[in-house]
């Protein structure tokens, strides 16, 4: 696979670099995107269902479509993207992961300072007293869980539409991005506001912003370098160059 030189000379000058990724990362683990044409939006609404509102008004429903989301993201596997993301770590000073998914597939491929902007599926909590619930603490026959402790509503502990992102893990991500010498932006349509101000955060600190997707977005006229094509195949093809250039850099 054949790179712009500009951005090979970026990569090899960088000591700090961010991984910004949205579900396409996880497409090729088996996990459904949001607006894609097998989309999880096409089959369920989301204002029926990704917000506090429609988890009040039909709260087994909304929790029934978290466990069958649950149960597609236990049975997958961190694929090469993620897996190549995590082995960067070797070979730059600062390897920072900001994910807007809730799938744990980065922490599982071995990647070890991420992110998490919109929450994580395999944690819960109750919607009243605040208590954390992992799975194995919850009783899930029969509908959506009740908190041992005050008899509210279990919920996932995920960022709806109308919530605010965990503020301290969003400035924290900024900063990195702000920080970083280059930033791939990968698989996401970056629709979803607040999290999809992190390219702008890093392109106006300096850094490189190169997108990889299988199709251009709303970012593409934004960033330096768009690379076109599967992120399974696009990033491990980046990290070969970068052990190539990080080779020949300590010799
Ligand atoms: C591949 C591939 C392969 C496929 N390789 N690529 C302006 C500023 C601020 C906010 C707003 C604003 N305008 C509107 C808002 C409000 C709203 C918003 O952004 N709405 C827009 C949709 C219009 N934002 C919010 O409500 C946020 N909160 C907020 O603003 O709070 C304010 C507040 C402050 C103080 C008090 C109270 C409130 C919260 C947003 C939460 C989003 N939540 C979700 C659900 C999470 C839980 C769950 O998973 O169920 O997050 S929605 C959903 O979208 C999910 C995702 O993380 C997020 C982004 O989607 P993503 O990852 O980009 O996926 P897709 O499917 O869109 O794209 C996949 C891409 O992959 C495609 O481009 C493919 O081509 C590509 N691809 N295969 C490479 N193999
Ligand atoms: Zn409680």
């Amino acid at each position: 696979m054949e790179f712009k030189e500009e951005f090979l000379e970026r990569l090899k000058n960088a000591r700090s670099v961010v991984f910004f990724t949205g579900a396409g990362i996880s497409a090729e683990s088996g996990i459904p995107t949001f607006r894609g044409n097998e989309g999880l939006w096409k089959k369920f609404r989301p204002e029926e269902l990704a917000n506090f509102d429609a988890f009040i008004r039909n709260p087994d429903l909304v929790w029934e479509w978290y466990q069958y989301r649950r149960k597609i993201v236990e049975e997958a596997k961190p694929n090469k993207g993620h897996l190549a993301i995590a082995e960067m770590e070797n070979y730059f000073e600062d390897v920072s992961v900001i994910t807007q998914n809730v799938d744990n597939l980065h922490s599982r491929a071995g990647s070890t300072k991420i992110f998490e902007l919109h929450g994580n599926i395999e944690r819960n909590y109750c919607i009243d007293c605040k208590t954390f619930y992992t799975h194995e603490e919850l009783n899930e026959a029969g509908g959506v869980p009740k908190c041992k402790l005050c008899g509210g509503l279990i919920r996932p502990d995920v960022v709806w539409f109308g919530e605010p992102l965990p503020q301290n893990v969003f400035s924290s991500a900024e900063r990195a991005a702000r920080k970083s010498d280059v930033c791939f932006v990968v698989g996401t349509s970056a629709v979803v506001y607040p999290a999809a101000y992190i390219p702008d955060s890093a392109k106006s600190g300096g850094s490189y912003v190169v997108e990889v997707n299988i199709e251009p977005t709303d970012l593409s006229y934004r960033v330096d370098y768009s690379i076109t094509g599967k992120a399974g195949e696009i990033l491990p093809a980046v990290l070969e160059e970068v052990k190539k250039l990080k080779t020949k850099e300590s010799k």
